[in-house]
């Protein structure tokens, strides 16, 4: 038999007769274990109408997360926004390239960049953070990829690895030393976004069930292993209370 979720390890440990005092029935129904606390904050990334159903980029799955991210951002005193907010011509466009396709890639001064559909354009709808997620408590809004020859999708710093954008002076002064991750695309913006911040010296927290990737050529599965070697941790939204 394979067991598959956690009622039928249940129904087979008690079958087994392993279930015994309350504590062992307790302990696989484990309570959420991790209380961010006020020195934490959770980072929205990028859940923008671009990167939702019928945006221009659009992650597959993207609008479940909202939900999942508006019960979560209950557990947190301090909520930081990001929001691509790309240039008309953007560099990392394909439509910028004569003869390049989405997806295909370029070598930029900074190294290879991938071509994407044109998205995210400022001050367009589609760049709109979506409507749907319901995040009032929360205090700045991170704005990344403005500089027109520069991708950025960090948080913290744009793809030629020099250019701040602020994020982690503000986080430090308001003395956070503790980032919880949510959002799109886990492979691209929110898996930039929390290696640069372990590098910063923070404690980083991805949580897998409030993301969705793109998944281009296998980017998702290389990219958990990157964070993880990068001592990211990798949790479910149900942990966090
Ligand atoms: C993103 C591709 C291009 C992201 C942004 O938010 O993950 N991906 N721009
Ligand atoms: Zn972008």
């Amino acid at each position: 038999m394979v067991i598959t979720n956690r009622r039928m390890i249940l129904r087979s440990a008690a079958a087994a007769g392993l279930l015994g005092g309350i504590g062992m029935s307790a302990s696989l129904f484990a309570a959420p274990t991790i209380k961010p606390g006020p020195k934490a904050a959770l980072l929205v990334v990028d859940v923008q109408n671009c990167f939702l159903d019928g945006g221009t980029l659009a992650v597959k799955g993207g609008n479940e997360i909202v939900p999942v991210i508006n019960k979560l951002s209950q557990a947190f005193e301090n909520i930081v926004i990001t929001q691509d907010w790309h240039t008309a011509g953007h560099a990392s466009f394909a439509s910028s390239y004569p003869g390049k396709k989405p997806f295909e890639t370029t070598k930029l001064s900074y190294g290879t960049q991938v071509l994407w559909p044109d998205h995210c354009v400022q001050g367009t709808e589609d760049a709109a953070v979506s409507k749907d997620l319901k995040l009032p408590t929360a205090q700045i809004i991170i704005r990344k990829g403005f500089h027109k020859d520069t991708d950025s999708y960090s948080a913290f710093e744009e793809a030629d690895h020099k250019t701040s954008t602020g994020l982690a002076g503000y986080l430090k002064q308001r003395g956070i030393n503790t980032v919880y991750l949510a959002g799109l695309a886990t492979d691209f913006c929110v898996a930039w976004t929390a290696m640069d911040a372990r590098k910063l010296g923070f404690k980083t927290y991805v949580v897998e069930d409030a993301t969705r990737a793109i998944d281009l050529n296998g980017s998702l599965a290389a990219a958990w292993k990157q964070m993880t070697a990068r001592g990211v941790r990798r949790v479910q939204s149900g942990d966090i209370a």
